[in-house]
C-alpha cells in the first residue's frame, strides 16, 4: 500500500488551509496574488542571488500560519495533529511582557527541522496559549469560569487525533486515510458558524481581546496566514497602491544597504467578519468580529546567540536614540544604529561569528594544499559559504503585530506577580521535547563543516562557536 509521506500531508495541508483561508478572508487572496508578483519581479532582477535564502518553489509555497488555544491539553492535541505532518514545537516565547497591550499567551513554533525537510515544504505554525493563571489579567473568578468553559469544548475530534497519532507513528498515511486526516484537519481551523455568546465575549475582550478571540469561543481558528516575499517594502508600497491600509511600521529590522537579517514583518487589519450572536434573551442575532488580519514576511539570515545580542541591543538603542526626541522617524534612526552596529556583509557576519552559514566544497576549487581555516578557504575559493535562512519568529515583532491589529489595548493590574511559564514548564505541558532554534542553525552548520573537512582531509578543520 502506498504511504503518503508526512512532507506531501504538510504541503497538502498548507496548500488546503489556503484555499480554506482565502475564502474566509479575500484580502488574504490579494496579499498572496501581490507576494507573487514581487517575488518573479525580484527574481527576474537579481536572478540566482534571490535565491539564496530558498529556492523560488519554496518561497511560492511557503506560509506561516497562526492558531491561538485555551489549555495546556488543547496544545497537546495541536501538537499531535502537527507532529502527524513533521512540524515539532520549536521556542519559547512570552508574550506577556514584550506586548504593551494585554496579550496573556505563551507561544510556541511547530515546523519542520531539517534541513531537507524544510526545502521540501517549511510550513509552520505560530501557536499561542491563554495564561488564565496569570492574575495581571484574570480576576480568580474570571479565571475559574474561563476554565470551566475551556475545559468543556473540544476542538479537536476523537478520529482526527486517531489519524495524527498514526501518521506521526507510521510517518505518513495510506489514502483515503490521508484524505479524510486533511479534510478534518483543515476544517479543525475554519471559523465556526455556531453563535457566540455576546456578554461572555464583551467580559473577556474587556480585559484582553485575545483572550476573548480565544476563549470567548468554542472553537479555534486560523487567525492568519503569512506569505514570504523577497522585498517587503515593495510589497507595503503596492498593498498601500492598492488601497489596502497596512499597519504604520514594517516590525523587525530596518530597511538597510546590509544583508537580509532574521526577520521582517509587516500587516494589516482584515475586515469584521459577520458572526452569529447569541444575546442574554436566548436570540440569535448578527454581530462582526475583527479578530483576523493579513500578514507577510521576508526572511533573512539566522543569527548566532551573540549575533542575536547584537540585534537585541540594537532595538534597545534605537528606543533609547527615540526617546531622546530629535523628531526624526524611527526608520531613520534604526538605519543609523544599524550602520554602527552590525557588519554590513554577509563575510563580515560570518568572520564576527553573528550568523549562521552552511559551507560546501566548489566543484572548480584551487589546487595544492587547502589552509586550515574557514574564512581562508572560503577567501582563497575553496568553499562556499551560503547563509542559513531564519526560520523562527521574533518575541517583540510578534507581540508588535498582535498588539497593532487589536481595538482595544484591554487592562492589566500592574500590581499584580505574574506567574512563570518558561520553556519546560510548556515541554512538560504538552509532554514532548521544545528544541532551542539555535541548536538546530548550530548543528546544521556544524555538519557542513564536518562534511568540508572530511572531503578536503582537514582534519585540524574547526567548526566557529
Ligand atoms: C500570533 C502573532 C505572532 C508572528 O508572525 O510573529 C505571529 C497571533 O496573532 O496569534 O504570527
Ligand atoms: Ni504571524
Amino acid at each position: 500500500m502506498s504511504i503518503i509521506e508526512q512532507w506531501k500531508l504538510r504541503a497538502a495541508f498548507a496548500r488546503r488551509l489556503s484555499s480554506m483561508y482565502g475564502r474566509e478572508v479575500p484580502a488574504y487572496n490579494t496579499l498572496v496574488e501581490v507576494s507573487g508578483q514581487v517575488n518573479r519581479d525580484v527574481v527576474g532582477r537579481d536572478g540566482d542571488q534571490a535565491q539564496r535564502l530558498g529556492t523560488i518553489d519554496r518561497i511560492t509555497a511557503e506560509r506561516h500560519g497562526a492558531i491561538r488555544v485555551g489549555t495546556p491539553a488543547e496544545l497537546a492535541r495541536v501538537a499531535r495533529i502537527f507532529g502527524a505532518l513533521g512540524m515539532r514545537p520549536v521556542g519559547f516565547y512570552d508574550l506577556r511582557e514584550a506586548a504593551k497591550s494585554a496579550v496573556p499567551v505563551i507561544s510556541t513554533a511547530f515546523r519542520p527541522v531539517d534541513a531537507e525537510e524544510l526545502a521540501r515544504n517549511p510550513f509552520r505554525v505560530f501557536t499561542s496559549m491563554l495564561t488564565p493563571a496569570d492574575p495581571r489579567f484574570f480576576s480568580p473568578g474570571l479565571r475559574a469560569r474561563l476554565e470551566a468553559f475551556l475545559a468543556a469544548r473540544e476542538l479537536f475530534g476523537p478520529e482526527l487525533l486517531a489519524l495524527a497519532d498514526r501518521a506521526e507513528a507510521e510517518h505518513g498515511l495510506p489514502e483515503p486515510d490521508a484524505e479524510r486526516f486533511l479534510e478534518l484537519a483543515v476544517q479543525a481551523f475554519e471559523l465556526s458558524p455556531e453563535p457566540v455568546d455576546r456578554a461572555w465575549y464583551a467580559e473577556l475582550e474587556a480585559v484582553s481581546a485575545v483572550a476573548a478571540d480565544i476563549g470567548g469561543v468554542r472553537s479555534t481558528h486560523i487567525n492568519h496566514l503569512t506569505p514570504r516575499v523577497l522585498d517587503i517594502d515593495d510589497l507595503y508600497r503596492r498593498m498601500t497602491d492598492r488601497g489596502i491600509e497596512m499597519i504604520d511600521t514594517i516590525q523587525g529590522p530596518p530597511l538597510w544597504r546590509g544583508p537580509d537579517v532574521l526577520l521582517r514583518q509587516t500587516s494589516f487589519r482584515a475586515l469584521a467578519e459577520p458572526r452569529a450572536m447569541r444575546d442574554a434573551d436566548g436570540t440569535i442575532n448578527t454581530g462582526a468580529l475583527r479578530v483576523r488580519f493579513g500578514e507577510v514576511e521576508a526572511r533573512g539570515v539566522a543569527l548566532t546567540p551573540k549575533g542575536r545580542s547584537s540585534y537585541d541591543l540594537l532595538l534597545t538603542e534605537i528606543d533609547r536614540r527615540l526617546a531622546g526626541g530629535t523628531g526624526r522617524s524611527r526608520a531613520d534612526i534604526a538605519v543609523e544604529v544599524w550602520e554602527q552596529g552590525l557588519p554590513d556583509t554577509e563575510a563580515g557576519l560570518r568572520e564576527q561569528e553573528l550568523a549562521y552559514f552552511t559551507y560546501t566544497v566548489n566543484p572548480a576549487r584551487p589546487g595544492g594544499v587547502p589552509p586550515e581555516s574557514l574564512p581562508g578557504l572560503v577567501e582563497q575559493g575553496w568553499v562556499t559559504a551560503t547563509p542559513i535562512v531564519y526560520e523562527d519568529f521574533l518575541p517583540r515583532s510578534a507581540a508588535g503585530i498582535f498588539q497593532s491589529n487589536l481595538s482595544s489595548e484591554g487592562s492589566r493590574d500592574t500590581l499584580a506577580e505574574g506567574v512563570d511559564y518558561d520553556q519546560d514548564w510548556l515541554a512538560g505541558a504538552i509532554n514532548r521535547d521544545i528544541q532551542n532554534p539555535f541548536h538546530l542553525y548550530a548543528r546544521e552548520q556544524a555538519a557542513s563543516i564536518e562534511a568540508v573537512a572530511a572531503h578536503l582531509n582537514l582534519t585540524t578543520l574547526k567548526d566557529v562557536p
